[in-house]
């Protein structure tokens, strides 16, 4: 890391690669109107930055009940895909199933609807550049990963890869896209979580395509840092940045890693609906995902 407003600090997770656990230190940001201009530098410096409770507790509390409340109708639904795009689902230690990664999450259920209309949005989709908007019938819409280490689990941890890998598989050329993650749990080093290699949003996309084989790759990286969050922050990371999600050290219930990440478009809206194909993107990850 090139800031002096960024430090870090080790932890022993990995004692065979110590390096890789070095973690994100930043100022705590809060978002309050617009971006400040430290905070866009920082941005656009390292590729990601936090602000801390974005969300409040309880706000943090209705989306988490929401999202158990959807999984379950839709697990008793039977459903799979939604609008074409398919979820992961895993199976419990009782056998009961669960949704890993919920797709159009805010076309089930009013609370994340509403929540995805608060006016500080406004201020990311201002950032992101003009013309952006949620899109939340657009591409995965809003999307809920839940993280699990434990049997039964088919979502444990994501290979590296670069998000902006979508747009070339929709024949758009990678633009400014920017990842809005909001945490609807706590995500200390034990859960795992995103690790990401500051700095390479400015690579070409040459190197955005080759610098290691896009999920299927899981190894700890020399140049990687560890994000940590709590529930109710919301991140933003460059679409171009090279990140994984780790595995957890810890397993079971304490594994829970449960994530909001809201579409971000701009150009002309292609909406999607039930009766949509399956994208190409999502057909080719199952055999590396
Ligand atoms: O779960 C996360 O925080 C990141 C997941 C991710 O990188 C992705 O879904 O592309
Ligand atoms: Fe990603």
């Amino acid at each position: 890391m090139t800031s002096t407003s960024a430090s870090t600090e080790m932890t022993v997770a990995s004692p065979a690669l110590p390096e890789a656990n070095r973690r994100i230190t930043m100022p705590a940001f809060v978002l309050d109107g617009r971006l400040t201009r430290e905070q866009a530098e920082f941005l656009d410096d390292h590729g990601f930055i936090r602000f801390r409770r974005f969300a409040d507790r309880a706000t943090v509390e209705a989306l988490g009940a929401e999202q158990e409340a959807i999984d379950r109708r839709l697990i008793a639904e039977g459903r799979t895909t939604i609008n074409g795009v398919p979820m992961i689902i895993g199976t419990r230690a009782d056998g009961s199933r669960y949704i890993q990664r919920m797709v159009f999450s805010s076309l089930q259920g009013e609370t994340m609807h509403r929540f995805l209309g608060d006016p500080r949005f406004g201020a990311i989709l201002e950032v992101a550049g003009p013309d952006y908007r949620i899109g939340e019938r657009e591409r995965d819409g809003l999307v809920i990963n839940h993280f699990r280490r434990e049997e039964g689990s088919r979502y444990k941890q994501l290979g590296w890869h670069t998000d902006s890998l979508r747009d070339l598989f929709y024949f758009e050329k990678p633009r400014r896209y920017l990842n809005v993650g909001i945490y609807l749990d706590d995500s200390p080093i034990t859960k795992g979580g995103v690790r990401l290699i500051p700095h390479t949003h400015r690579q070409s996309i040459w190197k955005m395509l080759t610098r290691k084989w896009h999920f299927l790759d899981n190894r700890p990286d020399r140049e990687e840092y560890a994000v940590e969050a709590e529930a109710g922050d919301l991140t933003i990371h460059d679409g171009r940045i090279w990140h994984r999600v780790a595995q957890a050290t810890a397993t079971g219930e304490a594994s829970r890693r449960r994530v909001m990440y809201l579409p971000l478009m701009n150009g002309p809206e292609k909406l999607k609906h039930a009766g949509s194909p399956t994208p190409l993107y999502h057909r080719l990850k199952r055999f590396v995902g």
